[in-house]
């Protein structure tokens, strides 16, 4: 396993050169070719239990909480009622998982490619993975596009948890992707995608931002922070049809009660609010979009 050495795994890749994760590994849980991907579980010193696709980390037990509480509140606390959400990817569970606690959520549908991440992960990320059994969900395994194009005018909600634009997601961060997604949200829907590091792409957040404008009338781009994803930041791409959306004041702003019963350990409104300050360097890129 070329990612391992002397029990430490090594994330490294052409999308961050010059620098690298790593992680003290005490056991290889799983680790197979799926008809996607290099599918890959490891049981990690001090970060749980952590899924690695294609030699990249996907999730680790101990911070996966912030990314996947920020991909899925962040719409849906700023939609007036999000009541049919559509997840592309995400086939770890955590994202929807977030997603079913939300009270106004009637249904999920969510499209996952790769069967054998979903069944991984059932099996060794049980936290996450209990979305998959939220009888709000309907699991549909195939391709995002394909499914898109046979649902149209369809989702108040649409997030897209995939991994990084190289391989089986490079498409997900296209232009044509958002407008498949705009043409599969009702009037007034909000989309969500995962976004990357604007410590690393700010290159190709800009043109992505550039081309959103084109196709949304509010964009806007937020961010978290967690410590195993590369340069310790991860952002959020967002995109509404309806012109009024302000997505830096959400409109359901969760008391402390539903926090606590949401079991939130991340986004709070506050935090809400704060994901959208960008350092200098990044918000006058950016703002030339
Ligand atoms: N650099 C890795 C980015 C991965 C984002 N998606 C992770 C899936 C977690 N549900």
């Amino acid at each position: 396993m070329d990612s391992i050495k002397d029990g430490w795994f090594t994330e490294t890749c052409t999308l961050w050169p010059g620098q690298a994760m790593s992680l003290q590994v005490e056991e290889v849980l799983y680790h197979k070719k799926s008809n996607f991907q290099d599918v890959m579980v490891f049981k990690s010193k001090t970060y749980g239990n952590v899924l690695v696709l294609d030699g990249v980390i996907q999730c680790t037990e101990r911070d996966e909480f912030s990314y996947q509480e920020m991909i899925a509140n962040l719409p849906l606390c700023c939609h007036p009622c999000p009541r049919k959400v559509l997840i592309i990817g995400g086939g770890d569970g955590g994202v929807l998982r977030e997603v079913v606690k939300h009270p106004l959520v009637e249904s999920v549908v969510q499209c996952e490619i790769d069967e054998d991440v979903i069944n991984v992960s059932k099996k060794y990320l049980p936290g996450m993975a209990k979305g998959f059994f939220s009888p709000k969900l309907t699991l549909h395994v195939g391709d995002g596009f394909e499914f898109m194009k046979k649902n149209q005018d369809a989702f108040d909600i649409i997030i897209t948890d995939s991994s990084d634009p190289v391989g089986p997601a490079e498409s997900l961060f296209k232009e044509s992707y958002y407008q498949l997604m705009k043409t599969a949200l009702c009037e007034g829907g909000i989309l969500c995608c995962q976004g990357e590091c604007q410590w690393l792409h700010l290159e190709l957040i800009k043109e992505m931002r550039t081309f959103c404008k084109t196709l949304f009338p509010v964009v806007d781009y937020a961010y978290c922070t967690i410590p195993t994803y590369p340069s310790g930041q991860i952002g959020f791409m967002l995109c509404s049809k309806n012109p009024k959306t302000n997505f830096r004041e959400p409109i359901r702003e969760l008391t402390r009660d539903e926090i606590e019963s949401m079991s939130l350990k991340y986004y709070n409104p506050e935090i809400h609010r704060a994901s959208f300050i960008l350092p200098e360097f990044a918000r006058k890129v950016l703002s030339e979009a």
